[in-house]
């Protein structure tokens, strides 16, 4: 079988996804995402800048701990494993046009296999980046980012960059340099960090403070090979609490923005925040993007979800109004995406084993996030919600209460201040229940 009829067999056959609105009557349509929309002056997919994962769209099989592959992908019997990543490619750029999103992202291991040798699996990723160079010329799909993995080989089972070996930091400091050569040569907007095994399965056998020196290291050589090579994009940790260690470095925003800091990165280094991540840290997503927005360091999103009654990774795609409302009200409220986007890093159920399963996906993903974000820019547009807000910190722009916020006064002045002014500050409501009928007006309505 030829790869054209391979690739063919799987994407060729579905029509591009169009916008049809929300009364449409047909299963494969955005009813919700119409890409060109303008929204606060720009179209709406200029503001979401949508990607599809590789790894989880084109590579992942549907095996889970308990069980093995139950999605057949064509691609991977097409013969030795280049030609497979080739066919891999052509069926990649074909769901890229049926979908008409504007991105995708890959790891080094989704796009190309691995060889015998470091230099073997180098030689294979720079044949394969020349493969998805030339289908980035005869289709319109940019890349948003690029990443290795560093977790999925048993090489990488005590670390990656916070391996006790340091042959293994090396392999790493190879394989970042070219996966970022590579981003750097398809365009890409960011390069992205994700630490899978940087954190520690027991602490019985760890050295903490020395993993945290090799993991600082390592983020310092990325941000001046960055700057070495004059790449324009955004350098992006991901964090995440658990999953595959029992405790990862990367915890959380927070934990990672004192971690830049430690190490001087933070105004080099941004975050992108996953979905399901947050939760499993205990926060929600609007939480971590908040927090981002707070410390000036937001970069972009992974938009999956996991699922409250699992409690592990389960990268379903987004179905949240309520939380995808709230993030994107506060992703506007920070400045917006910028060069980051909304990566998808999202996979189907192992029940959802057609091509058809993996379109559907993606246009639910893409719709609930066009809705929620035209709900927040409404919101925003409408200035109630921003004024309950506004006006609760109403009392800190009174000029002795400024004074105090730019430092003007010490503790013992502040103390005298209290006792001059006598005033004994009376409870006032929260509102809460107020503002969530408020907002799930807006989020349920179907006004737009
Ligand atoms: C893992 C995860 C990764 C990163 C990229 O939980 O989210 O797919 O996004 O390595
Ligand atoms: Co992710």
């Amino acid at each position: 079988m030829s790869n054209t009829v391979l690739t063919e067999t799987v994407f060729s056959t579905f029509d591009t996804v169009k916008y049809e609105g929300p009364s449409s009557e047909k299963a494969l349509a955005y009813r919700w995402y119409d890409a060109n929309r303008i929204v606060m002056g720009k179209p709406l997919k200029e503001h979401l800048r949508f990607a599809v994962a590789y790894w989880h769209s084109l590579a992942m099989q549907g095996g889970d701990p308990f069980g093995s592959s139950t999605i057949p992908r064509p691609w991977f019997e097409a013969g030795d494993p280049m030609a497979q990543a080739k066919v891999k490619a052509d069926a990649a750029f074909e769901l890229f046009r049926v979908l008409d999103l504007p991105f995708f992202c890959w790891h080094d291991a989704d796009i190309a296999p691995a060889g015998d040798t470091l230099a073997a699996t180098l030689k294979n990723f720079h044949t394969m980046v020349d493969y998805v160079e030339e289908k980035m010329r005869n289709y319109p799909t940019k890349l948003l980012w690029g990443t290795a993995n560093m977790f999925s080989h048993p090489r990488f089972m005590a670390g990656a960059s916070t391996n006790p070996d340091p042959e293994v930091f090396a392999w790493c400091a190879a394989t970042v340099k070219n996966c970022m050569d590579a981003t750097q040569r398809l365009g890409g907007s960011n390069y992205v960090l994700w630490g899978g095994r940087e954190g520690y399965e027991t602490l019985l056998n760890t050295n903490m403070k020395q993993e945290l020196q090799q993991m600082g290291r390592f983020l310092t050589l990325v941000v001046d090979y960055k700057h070495k090579i004059g790449f324009k994009g955004q350098i992006l940790v991901e964090p995440k609490p658990k999953e595959p260690t029992a405790h990862q470095y990367d915890f959380d925003v927070a934990t990672v923005y004192s971690f830049l800091k430690q190490f001087g990165l933070e105004k080099e280094v941004r975050v992108n925040i996953e979905a399901n991540h947050a939760l499993l840290a205990g926060h929600t997503f609007e939480h971590e993007i908040a927090t981002a927005t707070a410390l000036g360091f937001l970069g972009s999103l992974d938009i999956n979800r996991g699922d409250a009654l699992l409690g592990w990774d389960t990268d379903q795609f987004p179905n949240d109004l309520w939380s995808m409302t709230m993030s994107m009200y506060h992703v506007i409220k920070g400045g917006g995406l910028t060069q980051g986007g909304c990566n998808f890093d999202a996979k189907v159920r192992r029940q959802s084993f057609t091509p058809e399963d993996l379109i559907h996906a993606h246009i639910g993903g893409a719709d609930l996030c066009a809705r929620a974000f035209l709900t927040a820019a409404k919101l925003i547009e409408d200035g109630r919600y921003d004024k309950i807000l506004a006006d609760r910190y109403a009392g800190w722009k009174k000029p002795e209460a400024a004074a105090i916020l730019e430092g003007k006064y010490s503790l013992d002045e502040i103390a005298a201040l209290a006792l001059k002014n006598n005033i004994d500050p009376k409870p006032r409501s929260g509102k809460q229940e107020q503002i969530e009928n408020f907002l799930a007006r807006e989020i349920y309505s179907d006004k737009f």
